[in-house]
C-alpha cells in the first residue's frame, strides 16, 4: 500500500537557569538529539523579570508564581525549537515529571534537575502552547 510519511511536529523548550549554572546544557542537548530531534533554533539569552513573567502567564495566579519569575530571571537559559514527529509529546516524556523526585529514570529532570521549582527543563505541554511559545522566543526569519 501507500507509504504515509510521517508528519514533523515542532515544540518549544528551554534549558533552564539551573542546568546551565550546573553545566548540563551541552549533555541535555547531546540527550535531545539521541532521542531524535532536530534543533531547528536556539539561542542564548537572559530574560528580564517581565519577559519570564509573560511567558509563565498561565501560572500568574500560582503560590509559586514570584519564584518562578525569579528563577527563570536568574541566569543564562538557552531557549529552542526542536522538531521531529510527535515532538510535544516525546518531548514531554523525555523530560520527566516536574519533580524530579518523581521523574522516571533516564529522563532529564531526573538526570539534571535540581528541585521541583528549578527542574532543568521545560517543553510546550500541547500545540496551542508551542503556537504561543515559539514566536515568544523567535521571530520566522529565525525558523527556516
Ligand atoms: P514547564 O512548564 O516549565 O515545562 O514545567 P511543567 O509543565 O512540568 O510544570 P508546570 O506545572 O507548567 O509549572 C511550570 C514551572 O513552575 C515551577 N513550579 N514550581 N514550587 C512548586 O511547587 C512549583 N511547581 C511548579 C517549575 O519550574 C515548573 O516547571
Ligand atoms: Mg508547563
Amino acid at each position: 500500500g501507500q507509504e504515509i510519511p510521517p508528519v514533523s511536529q515542532r515544540t518549544f523548550s528551554i534549558i533552564k537557569p539551573d542546568a546551565v549554572k550546573n553545566g548540563h546544557a551541552a549533555a541535555i542537548l547531546a540527550e535531545i538529539s539521541k532521542a531524535g530531534f532536530k534543533l531547528v533554533a536556539i539561542k542564548k539569552i537572559v530574560l528580564t523579570k517581565e519577559q519570564a513573567a509573560g511567558f509563565y502567564y498561565v501560572h500568574a495566579a500560582r503560590p509559586f508564581f514570584g519564584e518562578l519569575v525569579d528563577f527563570m530571571s536568574s541566569g543564562v537559559i538557552y531557549p529552542m525549537v526542536l522538531e521531529k514527529e510527535n515532538a510535544i509529546a516525546d518531548l514531554r516524556t523525555l523530560m520527566g515529571a516536574t519533580d524530579p523526585a518523581k521523574a522516571d529514570e533516564g529522563t532529564i529532570r531526573k538526570m539534571f534537575a535540581t528541585s521541583i521549582g528549578e527542574n532543568a527543563i521545560h517543553g510546550s505541554d500541547a500545540e496551542e502552547t508551542a503556537a504561543f511559545e515559539i514566536p515568544y522566543f523567535f521571530a520566522g526569519y529565525e525558523l527556516k
